[in-house]
């Protein structure tokens, strides 16, 4: 085991410890509810630092009546495995994206994430908090979940590696890079000439630093928390995608939940979600700088010639197809015409 490793474990079971004594000491009785929630990035990501506060304002707004314990850093095990604890009530909440291992049981709630859709935050926050991220949250609720209505920012994604800086389609020829475990993924870095592999993202850090992959590809505030820079040479901005995180929950414990308090919970965790965003949105400009620092070296990317390579490999055309007119329809509404 190297230092970086076991300096990550030890991270890892403190943050833990942390976590326990969440609930404040006026509230010694035990909460008639207590919801655990996983998520896949480290403590200190703002996903993380949101939802500590969202925990805090509950245990505040329920007098310790609602708990919610957050378990960072897939403390709970990988997504994969996170989402079948999910789907069995052994775990009440999971963040995780339509994308991302979620679209291994609904394909339709995938897409979000096609490649070059979104130009900019503001056509990505008028789909989701409108008519497509209805839809997709309409998928996800048939596939048997519940999910709060606002979706916590991700971000939009550039390529890092350890191999060369990616200017043009041509240097992701061969690229042995990690994708998240989604056929939309695959597909995409497939059509782009990369060599693509699906992995967890627990498995990210550990996989770049031994080489079984030369590149992964994050938003800045996850390249930052994750260290990915310690293992990284190359950052590119290549904006091929966003991505965010669904606030899902156990169907079956949700109905536990009286009405009154459904609602506080669904106020005060979408009000977080949306200190979330400002926070990502501040360390998208302000990580640039810091990460250069730590000795990412960065490059700006133009995007046309990768959307033509997509449209050439027939991605578009495939991925309108697998998702229907109707969605494909929604999803045009906002990006204006992708195919
Ligand atoms: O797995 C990833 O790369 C991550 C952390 O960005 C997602 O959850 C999609």
């Amino acid at each position: 085991m190297t230092f970086s490793i076991s300096r990550r474990r030890f991270a890892t079971l403190a943050a833990g410890g942390a976590v326990a004594a969440a609930l404040p000491l006026r509230f010694a009785h035990a909460a008639e509810f207590s919801f655990k929630v996983g998520t896949n990035v480290p403590e200190n990501h703002p996903l993380n630092v949101h939802l500590r506060k969202a925990s805090a304002q509950l245990a505040e707004a329920t007098s310790g009546q609602f708990d919610l314990q957050i378990f960072p850093n897939n403390q709970l095990g990988a997504d994969s495995d996170m989402l079948s604890q999910l789907r069995s009530g052994a775990l009440e909440c999971f963040l995780n994206s339509g994308v991302n291992v979620l679209s291994t049981m609904i394909p339709s709630a995938a897409i979000s994430g096609v490649g070059f859709a979104f130009k900019d935050y503001g056509q990505l926050w008028n789909a989701m908090d409108g008519k497509l991220g209805a839809h997709l949250r309409g998928q996800i609720t048939k596939g048997g979940l519940v999910v709060m209505d606002k979706i916590w920012d991700n971000g939009f994604r550039y390529v890092t590696n350890s191999v060369r800086p990616i200017t043009t389609p041509d240097d992701l020829k061969g690229l042995k890079i990690r994708v998240p475990v989604s056929a939309l993924w695959l597909s995409l870095f497939k059509s782009l000439g990369a060599a693509p592999t699906g992995l967890n993202f627990a498995e990210v850090y550990s996989a770049l630093q031994t080489h079984v992959v030369d590149g992964q590809e994050n938003p800045p505030a996850i390249i930052s928390a994750a260290k990915l820079y310690e293992v990284q040479k190359y950052c590119s901005v290549t904006n091929h995608m966003w991505d965010g995180w669904w606030f899902l929950i156990n169907r079956r414990a949700w109905s536990q939940l009286p009405p009154a308090l459904q609602e506080k919970v669904a106020t005060i965790v979408n009000a977080n979600c949306m200190a979330e965003r400002e926070d990502v949105a501040k360390q998208n400009i302000a990580l640039r700088k810091d990460l250069a620092a730590a000795g990412l070296i960065f490059n700006d990317v133009n995007t046309e010639p990768f959307r033509q390579t997509l449209s050439k490999a027939g991605f578009y055309t495939e991925w309108r197809g697998k998702f229907g007119e109707e969605a494909w329809a929604l999803l045009e509404e906002s990006t204006g015409k992708l195919a």
